[in-house]
């Protein structure tokens, strides 16, 4: 078989995305998310412009081979904007695999080792009532496992909590917004929001919170401490990771266990996370690491450090990335649990899927390929618009880590 054309489809049904289309002579086509949220034509043109004309006559079963050629061949390698480019043909080139040999591409990754892949969804709320009114809403949909964020008394826009009564979506249409941050404000709140959740809803439903970057590592160490006694599934990203080894400073006050990663694009971002186990789940996702191939070698290599996979799932990840998590989860053995943001419904519909919900578990379906296909003509009826994730600031003006 070979790759006879490639090319990128751009649309914006509620968001961005960026697809890619890689087709065979054949006659079967593989899809692949390129989508970088705030900077989607950054991929498309690295795509288009360098990538997509070195694929024309290759061999799509040669996954490994064209991943080495796009990763070592380039010689500038990794950054988000290689990685996302990479990954978009990687995926694309497993669910023409599975489609070629008629079987989904988890049984390419290992088989089922599980029945399922427990899902967390997010819980928000501008106060702590409305945060466990949400909590306990997923919780009655079937969710075994819910992020809570919530507003922070005297903090506007937190991370996590919606504006204007719409989903909670991290991009804004326009140039970047600025909210304002407070880390005192922000400790000294969070240990009673998880103290009057875990009240709430009792001792069974596994509850995460995301950080998202905002401390220093002995902030967060406190911030870990101060949420023993609530039994956390995961403090997520609790400082910026490019220090690997403040995570060890975390680790040593205390035994919340700890995710992080969902800005990482290769193993190497996590290398010492990981080998040194001051980490509990990796978080870096197969749209922005890689692609299946070398989420795969990741989460391989984190088996060998009992660190589990928590691979992120956010609505600016396409269906196509959470289909390809869901068949990557399911097959490996050192799964831990996936982010489910739900998309929108035109989202769903633009992108077909074979993926299901099901009692807090999803299921990738067993649909030849990764199950996802994209309606074209929806999509071109949702042209891009720019949208950017906004900046924060502390409260005398000074950057910070959104
Ligand atoms: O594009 C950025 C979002 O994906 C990110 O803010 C969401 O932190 C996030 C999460 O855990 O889903
Ligand atoms: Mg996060």
């Amino acid at each position: 078989m070979k790759i006879t054309a490639a090319r990128l489809i751009v649309c914006s049904p509620d968001r961005n995305f960026v697809t890619l289309k890689i087709e065979t002579d054949s006659g079967l086509y593989g899809l692949g998310d390129a989508t970088l949220n705030g900077r989607e034509l950054a991929v498309a043109s690295y795509l288009t412009e360098h990538v997509l004309p070195c694929l024309i006559g290759r061999d799509p079963f040669d996954t490994e081979d064209v991943w080495q050629y796009l990763y070592r061949g380039a010689y500038w390698r990794r950054g988000p904007v290689t990685m996302t480019a990479i990954a978009a043909v990687d995926v694309a080139l497993w669910d023409i695999k599975g489609k070629a040999l008629n079987t989904p591409v988890y049984n390419l990754l290992g088989g089922k080792s599980r029945g399922g892949v427990m899902v967390y969804t997010h819980a928000n709320g501008r106060d702590i009532a409305e945060a466990i009114d949400s909590v306990q809403q997923h919780i009655s949909e079937g969710y075994l496992a819910v992020r809570a964020q919530c507003g922070v008394p005297g903090v506007e826009s937190s991370y996590g909590v919606p504006k204007g009564g719409k989903p909670y979506e991290p991009a804004e249409r326009g140039l970047p917004s600025e909210s304002l941050w407070s880390t005192e404000k922000y400790l000294n709140f969070v240990p009673s929001l998880f103290e009057q959740v875990r009240m709430a809803v009792g001792k069974d439903v596994h509850l995460l919170h995301d950080v998202h970057h905002r401390l220093t590592p002995i902030e967060a160490a406190r911030l870990g401490k101060s949420l023993e006694p609530y039994h956390l599934f995961w403090m997520e990203d609790p400082c910026p990771a490019e220090l690997q080894e403040g995570f060890e400073l975390i680790r040593r006050h205390t035994t919340t266990p700890i995710a992080t990663g969902e800005v990482f694009n290769s193993v190497w971002d996590a290398h010492d996370l990981i080998r040194r186990q001051w980490i509990d789940y990796i978080r870096m996702t197969i749209v922005h690491g890689g692609g299946i191939t070398h989420a795969k070698k990741t989460a391989d290599f984190a088996a060998l450090y009992q660190v589990k996979t928590g691979f992120h799932g956010a609505t600016d990840l396409s269906p196509v990335t959470m289909a390809a998590a869901l068949h990557l989860g399911i097959a490996i053995h050192n799964f831990g649990i996936q982010e489910h943001m739900a998309h929108s419904a035109l989202t769903d519909e633009v992108f077909p899927h074979q993926y299901r919900f099901d009692g807090g578990y999803m299921h990738p379906g067993d649909a030849p390929g990764l199950g996802v296909d994209i309606d074209e003509a929806l999509a071109a009826k949702f042209p891009y618009q720019r949208a950017y994730l906004p900046i924060a600031r502390k409260l005398d003006g000074t950057l910070t880590d959104w």
